[in-house]
């Protein structure tokens, strides 16, 4: 829906309200028709369909109220508003009113509330969707026409006659609600296709569901709430209601997408060390006994490697902080592309390194280390010549137990021994 497809007609005897409210509706961008009599009211509607209508109770030819009725039972009104006023507050009267099928009423004295209402009203036609919609309904023709509605409020639209194809597309893009007929052509039903994505456990398993029902039927209702579905409407369905339920689905889901977004990054960043964007301490102190745990299940041994630069206090005194810092960084993208796919790369602090090896004896780990060791030496970091010493420890007894915290102590015992011994060197821990 848009602005500039909203149709307001007006049927008022006064000039003046007429006006009032011509002006009212024009300040909001909608077109207006006007007319004083109820039967012009309902030849003009004949032809033409209406969001909304002002109808005035006192008419030359009718009430408010019946001509309500009247303009009801012509189909193209069925979902129109019609407001209705009054000068007078009859509580019979406006009873009356809303059982011939009007959708409220206002008092012409108090038209401040009026303004507010059709101030929120422009608001709701205003306020475009931003969003994907996966849509699935098997009858091309009220495919078209969904779509279209859905279209006019500003969704992107993907269409599909049968839940097979849908599920598809769904796998691989990333939508914000799926809009979906129950009763389906192809082996997968509506309700199937609720379940499947329901089963998912990722987060696009929790996407929000519309399900449009040809049957309104409490047990149907209950069983489309049992399988997953957020929210449903029965056919014939009504566009405006419909965006407005969809709206809400849409941003909730919305929401919830920017928050769990929000909370990776935090989490990333707090596992992350902002200097090098190696894993950090606290991250050390997560994944460790995680791959150790792992290492023992599988009875593959591992590795842990501290490795510490060389002197590089004297990098920081001779060339300053900022070279010093930019020898962290490229020391952390040379170890980054290093190592193994599943070797673990940590910054532990200061110019202090931890590598956990996968799959790797303390023998291989030693010629690997004596490798990158001698690479290492051989380039320089932000043009600064730099050498590093590495102390190695291992598990690969199985039959015992070993924390992070003390595999790390066996390897920085080790590298102290390294420093000790001359520094550029590799020592391994007692085995
Ligand atoms: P060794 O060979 O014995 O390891 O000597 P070293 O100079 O490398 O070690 P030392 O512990 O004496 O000095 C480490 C220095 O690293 C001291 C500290 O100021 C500096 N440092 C720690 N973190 C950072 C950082 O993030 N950026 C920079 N530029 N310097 C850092
Ligand atoms: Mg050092």
């Amino acid at each position: 829906m848009s602005i500039s497809s909203i149709n307001v007609l007006i049927i008022e005897n006064s000039r003046l309200f007429t006006d009032l409210l011509t002006t009212l509706m024009k300040s909001h961008g909608f077109d207006t028709v006007s007319c004083t009599t109820g039967k012009e009211a309902l030849e003009i509607s004949k032809d033409c369909s209406f969001n909304l209508i002002c109808v005035a109770y006192h008419l030359p030819d009718f009430s408010g109220d019946v001509l309500c009725q009247a303009m009801r039972s012509n189909r193209a009104l069925i979902n129109s508003r019609i407001i209705l006023f009054t000068a007078e507050d009859n509580n019979e009267l406006l009873k009356d009113a809303l059982l011939a099928g009007v959708t409220d009423i206002y008092n012409k004295n108090e038209f401040a509330q009026f303004q507010t209402y059709i101030a929120r009203y422009a608001n709701f036609v205003k306020a475009n969707l931003v969003g994907r919609a996966l849509l699935i309904e098997d009858s091309s023709s009220q495919q078209q026409w969904l779509k279209a509605q859905l279209e006019c409020s500003g969704l992107e639209v993907d269409a599909f006659l049968t839940a097979e194809e849908a599920m598809d597309a769904f796998m691989h893009v990333q939508y914000d609600i799926v809009i979906t007929d129950m009763i389906l052509a192809g082996k997968m039903s509506g309700l199937h296709l609720v379940r499947t994505i329901r089963r998912l456990g990722s987060e696009k398993g929790l996407i929000p569901i519309f399900a449009i029902t040809a049957y309104d039927e409490i047990s149907r209702r209950i069983e489309l709430f049992q399988v997953g579905v957020s929210d449903y409407m029965a056919k014939p369905i009504n566009p405006e209601e419909l965006l407005f339920r969809i709206s809400s689905l849409i941003k909730a889901y919305q929401i919830h997408h920017e928050l769990i977004n929000e909370r990776k990054m935090l989490q990333e960043m707090a596992l992350l060390d902002p200097l090098t964007h190696l894993y950090n301490r606290a991250a050390l102190n997560q994944l460790l006994p995680k791959a150790i745990a792992n290492a023992k299940r599988e009875q593959t041994p591992v590795c842990l490697v501290v490795m510490d630069l060389d002197f590089f206090k004297r990098i920081n005194d001779e060339c300053g902080h900022d070279q010093g810092d930019q020898v962290l960084i490229e020391t952390a993208n040379w170890l980054r592309n290093a190592f193994r796919k599943g070797d673990l790369v940590f910054r532990w602090g200061g110019e202090e390194f931890v590598i956990f090896l996968h799959k790797c004896t303390l023998n291989e780990a030693k010629e690997l280390m004596e490798k990158q060791k001698d690479r290492f030496s051989k380039r320089q970091m932000a043009n600064y010549p730099i050498t590093a010493s590495f102390g190695i420890s291992s598990y690969a007894n199985f039959q015992t137990e070993i924390c992070h915290e003390n595999l790390f102590k066996q390897a920085d015992k080790a590298l102290y021994k390294a420093k000790q011994s001359g520094r550029n060197c590799v020592v391994c821990a007692p085995d």
